[in-house]
């Protein structure tokens, strides 16, 4: 009897997974055959009225039984999935015929282009790039650059202040005496020889400043600074008549008009004879034949003191220059707020 209904049973299966039309039917066909409660498991169940005898004949025709639905099961699983994957592949099909979709790309901001040019020609003239943070402290902005507090020279540079000692840095030259240290460190502790100094640092600089064609609160300079025995105002001016040249091209001339700066002395304003006319008088150059470039000097003995550097054995040049006006020069733009208003008309120009 049970014989019977177990051949019937396996039937029935093989003709229900025969005819499945999916994945989830062959699901249902197995719970309703081989799960709990499902047919085969029944017959199993119904052995223990069996006599001794016939248990064994029966109980090998059970496994027969659910061994050829498994196996019929599997195969109708893997022909099905076997199918899906064939309908995705013909859905999905990929024509490496068609012309690509062109990404729209960008390009580095003018600043940071006219910052790497004036990396390169500096990394070329044998100098090498160090930076300072950008909130600073009053120490290294002001104090160690040889302007005490209520020195009037801070009038020069109306500066953001967090607190009392830190504030957004109003220019780089915290950098030199930042650096000074850090040389200093490493002759002492790797026994490193503290000299030649021979660094740029380029980077954010920050002022109560408000905007307008020329000035912006936030703005890029770049300090240059020497540090060696015999370093004399003839490698200052030859230093930047070279970068002069090599920035504007070779028949370009630069002058020295003496200025004041706390942590330089003598101090200069350097001027580079005016790339659009070529000395002759525009209104880039305001009709004077010149431009202004940067700010620079003999680094105060008191500034080499606080950077842990004898007076009497070295001497230095410093130098600090604003890329943004550099760059309205090389790119003849009038406004320095174009740089900073992301309108993509302008930016697209570079
Ligand atoms: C200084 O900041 C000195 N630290 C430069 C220096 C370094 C002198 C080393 C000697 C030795 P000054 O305040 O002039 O100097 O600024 C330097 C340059 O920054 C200016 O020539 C100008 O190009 C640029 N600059 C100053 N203020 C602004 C501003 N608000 N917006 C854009 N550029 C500015």
């Amino acid at each position: 009897m049970l014989i019977e209904e177990l051949e019937a049973a396996l039937a029935a299966a093989r003709e229900g997974i025969a005819r499945a039309a999916g994945l989830d039917e062959l699901k249902e066909l197995r719970l309703a055959y081989l799960g709990k409660k499902g047919t085969i498991t029944q017959v199993l169940r119904g052995m223990g009225a069996l006599p001794a005898d016939q248990r064994p004949e029966v109980g090998q025709r059970v496994n027969e039984a659910r061994e050829a639905i498994e196996a019929l099961l599997a195969e109708r699983t893997a022909e099905m999935e076997e199918k899906a994957l064939d309908q995705r592949l013909a859905a999905e099909v990929v024509d490496v015929t068609l012309p690509g979709r062109p990404a729209p790309r960008g390009h580095e901001h003018p600043l940071q282009q006219v910052r790497d040019r004036l990396e390169d020609i500096f990394l070329g003239l044998g100098f090498e790039v160090a930076e300072g943070p950008e909130v600073e402290v009053d120490l290294y902005n002001f104090e160690l650059l040889n302007i005490p507090k209520d020195h009037p020279a801070r009038d020069m540079q109306d500066s953001l202040f967090i607190t009392d000692e830190i504030l957004l840095r109003t220019h780089t030259s915290p950098v030199q005496v930042r650096y000074m240290h850090a040389r200093q460190e490493a002759a002492r502790t790797l026994g490193r020889d503290p000299l030649p100094v021979r660094i740029i640092a380029p980077g954010w600089v920050y002022r109560n400043d408000p905007a307008d064609a020329s000035h912006s609160p936030m703005f890029y300079q770049m300090e240059g600074l020497v540090i060696d025995r015999g370093i004399t105002m003839g490698d200052l001016k030859g230093t930047l008549l070279e970068f002069a040249r090599r920035l504007y091209g070779a028949d370009v001339n630069i002058r020295l008009r003496p200025s004041y700066f706390p942590f330089t002395e003598p101090s200069a304003e350097v001027d580079v004879s005016c790339a659009v006319c070529g000395g002759s008088g525009c209104k880039v150059c305001k009709q004077t034949g010149w431009v202004e470039i940067l700010g620079a000097g003999m680094v105060h003995p008191n500034v080499l003191r606080n950077g842990g550097y004898d007076p009497e054995e070295v001497s230095g040049f410093a130098f600090g220059l604003g890329i943004d006006r550099i760059a309205m020069q090389v790119y003849g733009v009038e406004d320095i707020r174009n740089f900073f208003e992301n309108d993509l008309r302008f930016l697209r120009q570079f």
